[in-house]
């Protein structure tokens, strides 16, 4: 791998920063992107893309849901693949406002405001999607744990999820230990996310892992767990598989899940 900001493109020279050829994105990654391995990740990505998929990241990332709706239809119509739709214009743009978001660069009224525009790009995707059968990445039970009603962040993460192709099942909030073991039983998924906001709702999480072990279903699920006062520490104290600080380490944190799976 080169070093800078050069990355192999598959061609014969390396894409770089200027080679983005959507003002906007470029300037998004110059100005917001600090971190060398996700400016080489995303300059990747972006320079991958066709301008209209390019257009349609930057829709995402300027919160235009309008603009992303009516973008992605036309994509869709005009030949460009679901899958491609997803991967180059609305997770591309999505995996920007992640980073900005952790950075502080933006906050949660803009998050959202994103969000509803990727929604409004994969309200055309999804049900394509799901009649071409393609398999999910793996099947995730999300929910805030009991006596906890904040469900942002969690949302933030199934957002993320969902746009890295995982089923998610959302329990929404004041998740009980029944409820997960029941939800994880019908839909016979084998990653657990549990949200907690409270201190005093903490414990719950651990709860929830000590009702898995009673119920003798401990070896058939791992648990990511995350909210602002959740720690790594905290987390290997409750005996959790894994904790994530962001929605964007939510995701790394089930594919890593996923794929210890098999
Ligand atoms: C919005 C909010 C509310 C809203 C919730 C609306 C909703 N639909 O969620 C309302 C007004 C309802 C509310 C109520 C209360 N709240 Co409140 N609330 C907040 C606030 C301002 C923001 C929380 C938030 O959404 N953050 C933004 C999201 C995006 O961040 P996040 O949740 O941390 O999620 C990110 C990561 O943590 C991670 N993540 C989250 N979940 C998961 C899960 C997994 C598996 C992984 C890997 C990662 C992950 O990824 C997310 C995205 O990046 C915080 C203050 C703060 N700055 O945190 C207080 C705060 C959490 N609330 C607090 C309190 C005290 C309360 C109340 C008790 C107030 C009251 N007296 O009634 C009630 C409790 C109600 C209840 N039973 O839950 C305290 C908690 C103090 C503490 N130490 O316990 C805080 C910290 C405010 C404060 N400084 O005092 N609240």
């Amino acid at each position: 791998m080169a070093s800078g900001s050069l990355i192999p493109t598959g061609s014969l020279r390396m894409a770089k920063l200027e080679d983005i050829s959507n003002d906007f994105l470029r300037e998004e990654v110059e100005t917001f992107v600090t971190r060398e391995d996700e400016r080489e990740n995303l300059i990747a990505r972006y320079t991958a893309a066709t301008p209209k998929m390019q257009a349609i990241a930057a829709g995402v990332v300027s919160a235009r849901h309008h603009d992303v709706d009516a973008m992605t239809a036309d994509a869709l119509t005009t030949g460009t693949s679901a899958l491609d739709v997803m991967d180059h214009g609305l997770i591309a743009g999505m995996a920007l406002v992640g980073i900005k978001f952790r950075d502080m660069k933006i906050f949660v009224p803009e998050v959202l405001a994103c969000a509803r525009a990727m929604k409004a790009g994969m309200k055309h995707i999804e049900p394509i999607l799901v009649a071409s059968g393609i398999a999910p990445t793996g099947k995730v039970i999300m929910g805030t744990v009991k006596g906890d009603l904040h469900d942002i962040g969690k949302n933030l993460c199934i957002m993320m999820l969902r746009g890295a192709a995982f089923q998610v099942i959302d329990l929404g909030v004041d998740t009980s230990p029944d409820d997960f073991i029941e939800a994880v039983e019908e839909h016979g998924a084998n990653i657990v996310g549990m949200s907690a906001l409270l201190t005093t709702t903490m414990p719950n999480m651990a709860k929830t892992i000590e009702a898995f072990i009673d119920a003798d279903l401990r070896d058939d699920v791992q648990f990511m767990v995350g909210g602002a006062p959740v720690t790594q520490i905290f987390a290997d104290e409750m005996g959790a598989d894994g904790y994530g600080d962001n929605a964007v380490e939510c995701v790394d944190l089930a594919k890593k899940l996923s794929d210890e799976n098999g």
